[in-house]
C-alpha cells in the first residue's frame, strides 16, 4: 500500500519532538555533578549528627523528583527521629553556626522565616564551575512526600513527562517567569501545571491520577495521614509501569503545543483552581486569596502553591503562554528555530 505523504504539520511535530528530546538530554546533570552533590549531602549529614545524633538529611525537590537540570540547587530536609528535639528555628541557628565553623560554605541562617532554613553556597571554582547552592530545612515531611509523588509521575512515562517538564523548566527560567519572590511561579508550580494537564485535561489521559487509584490492600487512617493531610497515593511504580498503558499516543511535541494552548486560552483563571488530586475546582468565595491564582498543592489542599503570583505576574505568565503558542502555531521551517525562539 502507498504511504500518504507527511503533511508539513506532521513533519514539524515529528522534528520538534526529536529536538525537544535532544535539547533536554544536553541539560541533564552529569554523573560527576550527582556524585559531588551526594558527597555534600553525606558531609552535611555527618556534621548535623554532632548536634542531633538521631537525624537524617534527605534530598527533596528536583534532586530527588526526577526533574533535575544541570546545576540546579539542592533542597535538603533534616528529619529527626527522636521525640525530644529542638525547635526548627533553634536548629537553624545552631546548624548555621556549626557549618560556618566547620565548612567552607557561605552560610546564611534564616531562623525566623515561615519555614526556617539554612542557606549554603559555594562560589564557582575550576572544579565546580557553577558552585553549589543548597537549602536545609527541618522536619518538612510533606515536601518529602510531594517529591515522592512527582518522582512516581516522572517514572510512569519518562520519555514524555520528563521531557515536557524539563523543557518547561528551562523555558520558564529563560523567559524570566520563574521567581516566586518577584510575583511569578516556582518550578514546583510549573511541574504541577504539567501533571494537571496530563492527568485531567488530556483525554485520553497520559497519566493516571495516583492519588485516586484504588489501593492494593486496605489501609488505615494512620498510614494515609500526616499532620492531618491525606498523603496517600499509589506508589508501586513497577506495577504501574506494567499495567498502566495510556491510550493517549500523542508525541511530546503535540502535548507541548496543546499545553501552551490550554493555559493561554482555555484554562479559566478567574474561576478555576488547579488541583492534581481533584481536577478542576471552582474557586470558593470564602477564600479570597485564590483570586489571582490557579493551583493547589497535592496534599496541603488548603495551601495555595501559587499564592506568590501577583496580578501582574499572572498577566505576564499568561502572556508568555500565548507567545509560546503563537510561535509553535507559525511552524517555522525548522523545529530547532522554533525551540530557539521559544527560549530566547
Ligand atoms: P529547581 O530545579 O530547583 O528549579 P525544584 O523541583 O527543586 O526546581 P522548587 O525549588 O520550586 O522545585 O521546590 C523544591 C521543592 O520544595 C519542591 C517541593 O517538594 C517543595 N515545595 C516548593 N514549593 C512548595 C509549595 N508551595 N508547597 C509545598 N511544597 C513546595
Ligand atoms: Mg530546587
Amino acid at each position: 500500500p502507498q504511504r500518504r505523504p507527511q503533511s508539513s504539520k506532521q513533519r514539524f511535530v515529528q522534528e520538534l519532538s526529536q529536538c525537544l528530546c535532544d535539547f533536554v538530554a544536553q541539560l541533564l546533570p552529569t554523573p560527576e555533578e550527582l556524585a559531588v552533590k551526594e558527597d555534600v549531602r553525606k558531609l552535611l549529614e555527618r556534621l548535623i549528627r554532632s548536634i542531633e545524633p538521631e537525624s537524617r538529611l534527605l534530598s527533596f525537590g528536583s534532586t530527588a523528583n526526577g526533574f533535575s537540570l544541570r546545576n540546579s540547587d539542592m533542597d535538603l530536609c533534616c528529619i529527626i527521629d527522636s521525640e525530644e528535639r529542638l525547635s526548627a528555628s533553634d536548629l537553624v541557628t545552631m546548624v548555621g553556626d556549626l557549618l560556618a565553623r566547620e565548612t567552607r560554605f557561605v552560610i546564611k541562617p534564616l531562623p525566623l522565616a515561615r519555614i526556617p532554613i539554612v542557606k549554603l553556597s559555594l562560589p564557582p571554582s575550576p572544579g565546580l564551575p557553577f558552585g553549589i547552592a543548597c537549602d536545609i530545612g527541618f522536619e518538612n515531611r510533606l515536601a518529602l512526600e510531594n517529591t515522592r509523588l512527582l518522582f512516581c509521575y516522572a517514572m510512569i512515562d519518562p520519555a514524555r513527562v520528563r521531557t515536557m517538564v524539563l523543557f518547561l523548566k528551562v523555558w520558564c527560567k529563560r523567559r524570566k517567569i520563574n521567581s516566586p519572590y518577584k510575583g511569578s511561579l516556582s518550578s514546583y508550580g510549573y511541574v504541577l501545571l504539567v501533571i494537571y494537564f496530563l492527568v485531567h485535561v488530556k483525554n485520553p489521559p497520559v497519566l493516571p491520577n495516583l492519588q485516586q487509584l484504588p489501593p492494593l490492600r486496605p489501609i488505615t487512617q494512620e498510614e494515609t495521614h500526616l499532620n492531618g493531610y491525606n498523603i496517600w497515593f499509589f506508589d508501586d511504580i513497577n506495577l504501574l509501569r506494567e499495567r498502566w498503558k495510556s491510550k493517549n499516543t500523542e508525541t511530546v511535541a503535540e502535548l507541548l503545543i496543546d499545553f501552551f494552548k490550554y493555559y493561554s486560552r482555555d484554562f479559566a483563571y478567574n474561576t478555576g483552581v488547579v488541583s492534581i488530586r481533584s481536577g478542576f475546582i471552582l474557586k470558593e468565595i470564602k477564600l479570597p486569596f485564590f483570586s489571582l491564582t490557579c493551583e493547589k498543592d497535592p496534599f496541603e489542599t488548603n495551601f495555595n502553591v501559587a499564592r506568590c503570583v501577583t496580578r501582574d505576574g499572572l498577566y505576564t505568565i499568561r502572556g508568555e503562554f500565548m507567545r509560546a503558542s503563537r510561535i509553535l502555531a507559525t511552524r517555522p521551517e525548522r523545529a530547532i528555530v522554533a525551540l530557539a525562539q521559544l527560549c530566547e
